[in-house]
């Protein structure tokens, strides 16, 4: 079988902390090498396809935090194949406790050197998705010293209602994390190594740190979904432009199966 398709062994540990926590890190989830392979195609076509021509002094903080290139999986039948690895897929329903798993859309994150901090936010707040069964996971795609920009996690943070209706900003960064602090949900934040996976709840705070090293920071990201999961209408522009690009022709409570949107595993 190939190693993309191969199950991984989650424990009961990993599983439990994730249900509590809204995260987990699994270390050492895909082989270092073959990841290696795939992150030069992933981290060579986020470049080509990058639209940010300005100067890193001449963005805000948004801008400072990444290059961001989308659905990557379109582009290339390498990263294709990757996206589609029934791997991770199987990994993210177990955690969600679902039964199988589609794609929301993937994305790479391209911090720069000296690129910014990740303000700390909620994805969820961007998707207009009736349950909170969604997940991302983070894939370094060299290895994440503190010095390069790991994400860093509000552990407890997917249950709390208050912030979930503010974006990635200033103002963002700003108040997530005194309130985290208030309600006593820490921040962890560690370094990763190449073959290292974070999953975190679409719903669970987070931040990344900036890169402060003279190296590029390359993650891909791939945001999967319970196969069962339905549409919701747009509750802000953002949402409605995520609507219109990752499940085009979805109306209105109708399940997000658009071809956008394949089942990558399912216990069936
Ligand atoms: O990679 C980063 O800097 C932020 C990633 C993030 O916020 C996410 O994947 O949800």
């Amino acid at each position: 079988m190939h190693w993309l398709d191969q199950p991984a062994t989650i424990s009961d540990t990993d599983r439990a902390a994730f249900e509590r926590d809204g995260h987990v890190t699994l270390r050492g989830l895909m082989p270092p090498q073959e990841l290696a392979a795939i992150g030069r195609e992933i981290t060579r076509l986020t470049l080509d396809l990058n639209t940010e021509q300005r100067s890193l002094d001449e963005r805000d903080t948004y801008g400072r935090a990444f290059l961001q290139v989308m659905n990557l999986w379109e582009k290339s039948p390498l990263v294709g194949r990757f996206v589609m690895g029934q791997r991770l897929a199987r990994v993210a329903a177990q955690l969600l406790g679902v039964k199988g798993v589609r794609l929301y859309h993937d994305q790479s994150l391209y911090k720069e050197p000296n690129g910014g901090h990740t303000p700390a936010h909620a994805d969820q707040y961007y998707w207009p998705l009736a349950s909170d069964r969604t997940v991302t996971a983070w894939i370094p795609l060299q290895d994440v010293p503190m010095a390069m920009g790991p994400l860093g996690f509000y552990s407890g943070s997917h249950v709390v209602p208050e912030g979930r209706d503010i974006g990635i900003s200033d103002a963002s960064e700003e108040d997530i994390p005194a309130h985290m602090a208030a309600l006593g949900h820490p921040y962890s934040c560690a370094p990763f190594a190449l073959g290292d996976v974070s999953f975190h709840l679409g719903w669970t705070f987070h931040r990344a740190e900036p890169n402060t090293s003279d190296r590029p920071r390359s993650v891909m990201t791939v945001i999967f979904m319970a196969d069962d999961i339905h549409l919701l209408d747009a509750l802000n522009p953002i949402q409605q432009n995520d609507r219109d690009q990752w499940c085009p022709g979805v109306a209105t409570g109708a399940l997000a199966d658009s071809p956008k949107n394949p089942v990558i595993w399912s216990a069936a």
